[in-house]
Order: structure tokens, then sequence, then C-alpha cells
């Protein structure tokens, strides 16, 4: 728990909306749907041929009941269509870019009207406040500015509120605690793994962040985490942890968040209609069952997407929450049904790894990807298999290979990893699927 002791206040950003009945919600969904479904079929020639493959017209789509009518969107619809094959107004229309990375090291990027800028601002002010912020508050901003939309998004909504922000971007610890300590910082912005970074060095370092720091809360998501790590971020820091979740594709940090009942993340359902799927089947799921979470957008105009399937599995609840809001909420992200890995905010795909071992002499094309957590960040060790040839080699020609693999997937995919080279034939094989990845990171 926080330094909010006794009875917890709930600020609420827009009430009309945050509060608004689940009928009249509806409705303004219904209306919104019906909107960007014409939109996207006179603008966008991927949607209009879906929906002509599938026999749905425009005016086919009346209600939110209809969803199910509409085609799904994957991200590698995004990617084969990178960079403005998605965009449904002019180019001229687009303000802003971000993006996060792919599978092939083209990123997914996604195009904001400046409409779009400012219902992402707002959905993002809703999210802050929702941990306690008004416009006395100071916030840092530990997220990366930059084509990631972390930085970027926690900026602006603390800029909507009239938060005084500081833009500290990711990393540089030390500096971090300087400024949160001097500036008197009461809110933080950052993945919950740099989070509790952060806690163990203030900590380390001798400070008291009960005394010392003025910090409050913390709006802290792009990576799943667990309710014991909320509890020891809340212990090191002081603080109320907050979830925030959200994706490029859809916006950026803001899709939805927690309120200071810490019970589920509250969707910004008049921008969005989540869905849970069976993800075999594509088959949508009723309130309360675990599934694959589906978005649609329904105000953003520069790149909107229909039945965005995230790969994120969660369940969803619309029972009211304690705090008045009555927009639905979601569960934590228990998994993905892809085996996409987010190492230190970075998106890595197997299928990435793999397409740089295959090039690499003297390896062969049986690896495994452990992932770990090694004093709160995250870690990536790659085992990968010699040759029979390789194996007889002297021990430099050994570590020049596993220098080389070293480089490649740090140029490709962006992040420094640990490279093994085993024996041949010590890596499993497995009959149909094969598995790649060993996630062993305590959440
Ligand atoms: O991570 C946006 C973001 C920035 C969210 C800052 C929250 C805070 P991407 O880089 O496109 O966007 O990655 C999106 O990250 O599909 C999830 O798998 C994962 N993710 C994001 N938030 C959470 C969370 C940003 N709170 C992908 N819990 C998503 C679990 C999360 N996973």
């Amino acid at each position: 728990m926080g330094k909010n002791t006794g009875k917890v206040e709930h600020r609420i950003f827009n009430p009309a909306m945050e509060c608004i009945s689940r009928d009249e919600l509806y409705a303004l969904q219904s209306e919104r749907l019906r909107q960007v479904v014409r939109h996207e079929y006179d603008n966008v020639r991927l949607y209009r041929e879906r929906m002509d493959a599938k026999g749905v017209k425009p005016e086919d789509i009346r209600t939110v009941e209809d969803l199910k009518y509409l085609p799904f969107t994957e991200k590698s619809d995004l990617r084969d269509e990178f960079p403005y094959g998605l965009l449904a107004v002019p180019q001229e229309e687009i303000v802003r870019i971000h993006g996060s990375s792919g599978t092939t090291g083209k990123p997914i990027v996604s195009g904001y009207t400046r409409g779009d800028v400012d219902v992402w601002s707002e959905m993002m002010a809703r999210t802050l406040t929702a941990a306690g912020c008004s416009r006395e508050d100071i916030v840092q901003v530990a997220y990366g500015f930059g084509l990631f939309t972390g930085g970027f998004g926690a900026y602006q909504g603390a800029n909507r509120i009239g938060a005084m922000v500081l833009p500290m971007s990711s990393g540089n610890t030390q500096r971090q605690i300087m400024m949160m300590q001097e500036m008197g910082s009461t809110i933080l912005c950052c993945t919950p793994s740099y989070a509790v970074y952060l806690g163990e060095t203030i900590r380390e370092m001798g400070l008291d962040p009960a005394k010392d720091l003025k910090l409050k809360a913390g709006c802290f998501g792009a990576e799943p985490w667990s309710e014991a790590m909320r509890k020891r971020i809340e212990e090191l820091l002081c603080i109320d942890a907050c979830d925030i979740y959200g994706l490029t594709e859809i916006c950026g940090p803001g899709v939805s968040y927690e309120c200071l009942v810490k019970e589920g993340m509250h969707i910004n359902e008049d921008h969005v209609i989540a869905e849970i799927i069976n993800p075999a089947t594509g088959e949508p799921l009723p309130y309360g069952q675990e599934g694959e979470l589906v978005f649609t957008t329904i105000t953003k105009r520069g790149m909107p997407m229909l039945r965005y399937r995230t790969h994120d599995l969660c369940s969803l609840t619309d029972k009211k929450c304690e705090c008045g809001r009555t927009l639905a909420r979601m569960g934590r992200i228990t998994g993905r049904t892809d085996d996409m890995l987010i190492i230190r905010g970075v998106n890595v795909f197997p299928s990435q790894i793999e397409s740089v071992l295959v090039g690499i002499h003297g390896v062969a094309p049986h690896y495994m990807l452990y992932a770990d957590r090694v004093n709160s960040a995250d870690t990536l060790e790659i085992q990968v298999e010699m040759t029979e040839e390789m194996f007889s080699d002297t021990v430099s020609e050994i570590e020049a290979v596993q220098r080389k693999i070293f480089e490649s997937v740090k140029s490709v995919v962006g992040i420094a990893t640990k490279v093994k080279l085993v024996a041949p034939k010590s890596i499993p094989r497995f009959e149909g699927k094969a598995k790649h990845v060993v996630d062993r990171r305590k959440l």
C-alpha cells in the first residue's frame, strides 16, 4: 500500500464517460462502430476486400452484436501493409507515427491524426487520474520516448491533466533517483521490472522512500507482471502500484487502466470495443471466460483497427467497480497465444532468432531460448547446437561463432543476449510443434 492511508479517494477524469450507463454506452459504441466500419470500407483496400470476401457490407453492421460478422486483423496484416497500407486518411493528415518491434526487423507502425493524439491523451489522462494524479502532481516518465508509445503516452496524459512532467525516458538509474528526490516526483511511470530495479537501488543507496521521496503512486505496464510483483513494488517504493495496458496497434498505453481498487483494468470502452474469443475457433466468449483479447477502435481515424487480435490472454467483467466507474474491466494478462517474448520491453519472436541462426556456419537449426529475471532485469539466453564438424573445433573458433551470433542477434532484434553453444543432439526434439522458448521469469 502506498502513502494513501485511510479512505481511498477515487478521482475520475471524465465521469460522464467513465461512469456512463451500460445501455448508453452500448448505443454510443454501436453508433461509432457504424461510422468506423464505413470509414474503413471506403478508405482501406484490405478491409474492403476482406469484407467483400465475407459478403459483409458496411450497412450490415448496425450494433455491437454485429461485430462477429467482421473479419479479424492480425499483426501480420500490419507487417504486410507496412508502412502506409492501412492508413484510412491521406498521409498529410497524419501527425505522428509510433511503432514496436516486429518479427522481421520491420517495425509494426501506427499512424495518428491530430484527433487520434487528442483521444489517446484523454485515455492516458483518465489512466493517470485513476492512480490519483491531479494538476498538483509531478509525473516522472521513465518509459522510453521514441517510436515506443510508453514515453509519449504518459507525457500526453499528464499534460492533459496539467500536471508537471519530468520526461526522463528509460535508463540512467542514478539520475532518475536524483531527479526523483530533488524535484519531488509524486507519480512514477515505467515498466514494472524497472520499478523494482529503481526501488532496490533506492534502498541500496540507503534512502527511505517513505521519508526521502514524495512518490505516492505509479502506472506500470508494457509487460506482464503479477500480484507478487505489485506487492514488492509497493513495499520497496511505498506507493500504490497500478497496472496499465495498451498496444501500439490500438493507440499505445491507456487502452485500459487500473483504479486504486486494483481489481482489474477499466477499458476505455467509448473508444475501443473489447471482445474475448476462443483463440482456436475465433468464436466470441462470454464475460468471465478466459480467452484471446480482441479490440476494435471506434474513434481512431488515421489507422483504425477492426477486430484486432492481440494474442494476449485474459478475461473481462462488467461488474460495477467500487470506484464508481461502469467501464468493463480486464484481468491481468495471463499469457499469450503466440510465442512472442517481451524482454526488457522489446518484443522478441523466436523466428527472428531462428532467421539469424540459419545464416551462421557451424550451428545446427536446433535452439532453445531461456528467459530469466536476474536482479529484476530480464535476460535471454540462446542455446544453440553446434554441428558435429564445429564441435571438434578449437575453443577460439567456437568463441568466434558465439560472438557472431551475439552481434547478429543484437543488430536484428535490438537486445543483448547470452549465447551458449551446446553439443550436437543435446537440444530436445519434439514431435509435432517444436518448443523453442522456456520462460523462467517468476511473475
Ligand atoms: O507496450 C504499450 C504500453 C506502454 C503499455 C506503456 C503500457 C505501458 P507494445 O510495445 O506494442 O505497446 O506492446 C504491446 O505488450 O500486446 C502485451 O502483450 C504487452 N503488454 C502491454 N501492457 C501490458 C500489461 C506497449 N499491463 C504488448 N500487462 C501487448 C501485460 C502487457 N502485458
